[in-house]
């Protein structure tokens, strides 16, 4: 036994008194077996725990109710009534979907998740879950697949009429439709967080909880009052963003936190662990990463029958039977059950000779049953120190009947017979007549109801409806001139934007008004981009404060932790960084208090890493601050493959509620963040800006006047410096973004030089927003084909020359290409295509194409395309500019 060689090297005082309690084991081993020697064990263990002893905790219990059927409190509501409520709330969930399908076929919906879940969400909504009157109320993270029992019961409170109800799943005929899913962004009234790609709302309720206590520890909120619940599947706890920061739950203490594991034993395609225990290895993961963990396995049916169980053997059977077999159970039917889980063990046939065998089917899972529901929730919330994780056993597509219940293809069943629509209604006890099955009607029992007065009491004494999306109107000061005068003015030395953009932050967290809303979040970078002063200006958040003295208490700028720190330093964790960003962008919403992140990352591990979430966050609606550092192909330079980022900027024009900027100045950089904050937290848009920085050093230069400027900085394209007008050569326009200015700026030298050339240098800010711009236009030209066209700003801009253009940057061509379908002169791109490579800069870009020798070649060729030059002078220019027009890149694949 490896796992206890450590033993050898531990000191024993008292040799002889280990030996004697050693062979008092043995004794019982030799006289009643290794089963009576484990429990006594774990007795000895748990009369230890008693006297203060620490001991390391159990990975795994047996498989019973956590909690003993004598320690559960009486139920405080009307059991018969919640009973009937749903009953209805089933039947309708069901009813929306089959509808749905009958009219619009392969419309989809789910019935399944939602029959396996009801009970679990029933008694929070009748007795734990907080509304948001007078409060913030609970943050529940609804399992996606779940939402037509939430919209059920939206149904029965009166919130949702049955022509919504009607509109699942049809949405694009404007406000009225019910999204398919927990959508925040198509029904902002209701949903609060996105949740339907898997393990996504894992993640998410636990930064959210972890954020309420930022929130409350830094007194911007109060949010004492507020529990996060989140309701997850059993399938989806095999993504990794469902595990993967359940230890960052526990070292914080999130007691207000619980999670709720539906543990139907299937997810899509069959079972979760048909030869395991998904249970058991859940609570093994949750108690090694320092959960509370509370199993509701077991329904009160099996009460009697455990109490019997003296010799201990189905405690045993119940061990050792794989989730498969209970799959099996759950579809074969009482002689089966009788013939293979009972009948192998005298003992056990003999405990279930008095139940005929449909009572032997009715022996519930825990799940279902409410009482044990409400004794798990209750211990739940009283429970300290740590987060509550409750995994409950249920039947997938409970009470749907045998097509559809606990069957291999249950999750996508979205069909029922008439006979079997019949059943389920006798199932129900609903007074639905049978020549109305076939339309599968609604079923409201009025508002005068006993029912609908019952919940409607139950809501109004925990708070009001859920759920329910509230945004309330902020209070807003700008942030004050001294926050970014200073970009304006442009630098003497050489700094990059990333240098500018940590000083803009050191600025903005000293404004008097917004500078306690800024929310810093770096994932064990902020030295990296030289955020690291900001460590000592306002702390990094630490729930327990510092315990211990920093290595570097003796600097000015040491590493302090406190309590009401200002800084999430997250460690290396994009996934958990983007939880944060999300938590802390629908703050506004959550809280009613406007923070405003500012996630800074390497843009490399940005999109392409948790593109999901960035997606996600459109959907919650968050606000705030992406910040792409070490951004470019070619300027991160050393780095190579992994890490040269050359394509972020085109998955963020994917996303449609990110504007993004590739700013190549500081003042750009800086007006872009001053018009972001107006935007979101002034104007109120529900939009995120990705800001990319480099790490190039730049003598920066100060804003040029002129309206078009401080308007092109945004719409995404403005004339930075015309051409030379006392030199009256042939004419250019050179494009340039980012870090890749610098080049285009060399490259004018070069051409006005060299070739008699003049270039006029336009900053290119944004091609997404160009593209996004003139395609809105181009619409509204589409359907006004005989009224005068209108104008996009890039047109405006552009129109009436005919000087070609050369745009380079340090991503994708792609880029530039964006806008092609408006430029009606030659147009040549120059991009960074293909996989990043470490080298220099300067070996980088001339690899790249994107260096100024080979954009004033670019701009020779683009004037011969015009013909004010020859086609031989433009391959002259290549052959001077020293570019080897047979050279292939190595690495450039060939396709
Ligand atoms: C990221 C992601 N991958 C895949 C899916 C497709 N999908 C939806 S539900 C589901 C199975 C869910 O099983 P489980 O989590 O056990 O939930 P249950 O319905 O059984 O409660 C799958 C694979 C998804 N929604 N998101
Ligand atoms: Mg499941």
């Amino acid at each position: 036994m490896q796992t206890f060689d450590f033993l050898e090297q531990i000191p024993d005082a008292d040799p002889a008194d280990t030996a004697r309690l050693i062979a008092e084991l043995e004794r019982s081993v030799t006289a009643h077996g290794p089963e009576r020697a484990r429990l006594l064990m774990m007795r000895l263990m748990a009369r230890a725990r008693d006297l203060g002893v620490d001991l390391p905790t159990l990975a795994t219990t047996p498989y019973i109710n956590t909690i003993k059927t004598s320690d559960e409190p009486s139920f405080p509501g009307d059991e018969a009534m919640e009973t009937r409520i749903r009953h209805i709330v089933r039947w309708n969930a069901a009813a929306m979907v089959l509808r749905a399908n009958k009219e619009h076929p392969g419309i989809g919906g789910h019935l399944a998740t939602y029959a396996s879940a009801a009970s679990l969400y029933e008694v929070g909504f009748n007795h734990f879950f907080r509304g948001k009157v007078g409060g913030a109320g609970d943050q529940i993270f609804y399992q996606g697949h779940a939402a037509p029992g939430i919209y059920s019961r939206a149904f029965l409170e009166g919130r949702i009429g049955e022509a919504q109800l009607d509109r699942f799943r049809q949405e694009t005929e404007g406000p009225g439709g019910l999204p398919s899913y927990p959508h925040p962004r198509l029904l902002p009234d209701f949903w609060e967080f996105p949740t339907v790609s898997m393990g996504l709302g894992g993640i998410g309720s636990i930064y959210q909880a972890r954020y309420n206590r930022y929130l409350h520890n830094r007194s911007l909120a109060d949010t004492s009052a507020s529990r996060v619940w989140a309701f997850l599947g059993d399938g989806e706890m095999d993504e990794p963003e469902s595990a993967g920061a359940l230890t960052l739950a526990a070292r914080e203490g999130l007691d207000n936190l619980t999670w709720v594991v539906n543990c139907n034993l299937q997810r899509l395609d069959g079972p979760v662990r048909g030869n395991g225990k998904i249970v058991q290895e859940l609570e093994g993961l949750f108690r090694g990463a320092g959960w509370n963990v509370i199993k509701v396995i077991w329904a009160r049916e099996w009460d009697p029958l455990l109490a019997k169980d003296e010799t201990g053997d189905l405690v045993r059977k119940m061990d050792s039977t794989v989730d498969g077999e209970f799959q099996k159970y759950t579809v074969a039917g009482g002689a089966y059950i009788r013939e293979h889980f009972f009948g192998p063990e005298p003992a056990l046939a003999q405990l279930v000779a008095h139940l005929s065998d449909e009572d032997l089917v009715r022996l519930r899972r825990g799940g279902h049953d409410y009482r044990k529901i409400h004794a798990a929730y209750s211990a739940a919330v009283a429970h300290k120190g740590a987060p509550t994780v409750i995994l409950a056993k249920t039947v997938k597509g409970w009470t749907l009947g045998p097509s559809v219940e606990a069957t291999n293809p249950a999750h996508q069943a979205k069909k029922l017979t008439e006979a079997e629509l019949r059943a389920f209604r006798d199932r129900l006890d609903l007074p639905i007549p049978d020549e109305k099955i076939p339309e599968a009607p609604y079923y409201h029992p009025g508002p005068a109801s006993p029912e609908a007065k019952y919940i409607a009491e139950r809501r109004a004494a925990l708070g009001g409806p859920l759920p329910s999306r509230v945004v309330h109107p902020s209070v807003w000061t700008a942030p004050q001139p001294a926050v970014d005068e200073e970009f304006a003015a442009g630098s003497s030395v050489a700094v990059s934007t990333t240098m500018a953009f940590a000083k803009l932050m050191r600025n903005l967290m000293r404004d008097p008004a917004l500078g306690k809303l800024i929310v810093p979040i770096v994932p064990d970078e902020a030295r990296t981009f030289g955020m690291d002063p900001l460590f000592k200006q306002v702390g990094i958040y630490a729930p327990f404060g510092q315990r211990y003295e920093p290595v570097d208490s003796e600097l000015l700028l040491s590493y302090r932790e406190s309590q009401s720190g200002q800084v999430l330093e997250e460690g290396i964790t994009e996934a958990g960084s983007m939880a944060s960003f999300q938590a802390a962008g629908t703050a506004y919403a959550t809280h009613a208090v406007g923070t405003i992140p500012f996630y800074v990352f390497y843009s490399m591990f940005g999109f392409q890493r948790v593109g999901d979430q960035v997606w996600q966050s459109g959907d919650a609606r968050a606000r705030g601050f992406l910040i792409g550092a070490t951004a470019g192909r070619t300027t991160l330079a050393g780095e190579g493959l992994q890490h040269d980022d050359g394509h972020s900027h085109l998955i963020a024009h994917a996303m449609p509620h990110v504007v993004a900027y590739d700013p190549a100045f500081a003042y750009e950089m800086a007006a872009l963040v001053r018009r972001g904050i107006t935007r979101m937290y002034e104007r109120g848009e529900d939009i995120v800006y990705y800001v990319t920085i480099y790490n190039e050093n730049q003598v920066q230069p100060a804003l040029p006047s002129g309206a078009s400027v401080t308007e092109g900085i945004h719409r995404g394209l403005y004339q930075f410096a015309a051409a030379d007008t006392a030199n009256p050569g042939a004419r250019v326009r050179l494009f340039g973004s980012g870090a890749i200015m610098g080049e285009v700026l060399k490259a004018r030298d070069l051409l006005r030089d060299r070739f008699g050339v003049q270039a006029e240098i336009w900053s290119a800010t944004s091609y997404s927003e160009l593209r996004r711009e003139a395609l809105v236009v181009e619409r509204w030209n589409r359907r006004h084909p005989d009224t005068t066209p209108r104008k996009a700003w890039l047109q405006e801009q552009l129109e009436g020359d005919r000087a070609p253009i050369v745009a380079a940057s340090d991503w994708m061509t792609a880029m530039p290409d964006l806008i092609a379908p408006w430029i009606d002169v030659p147009y040549l791109v120059l991009g960074t295509d293909g996989f990043g490579l470490s080298d220099t800069r300067e070996a980088l870009r001339a690899f790249f194409s994107v260096d100024a020798a080979h954009i004033a070649a670019a701009a020779m060729v683009a004037l011969s395309r015009n013909g004010d030059r020859s086609a031989s002078d433009a391959a002259a220019a290549i052959k001077e500019l020293g570019i080897d027009p047979e050279l292939q890149p190595v690495f450039v694949l060939d396709r």
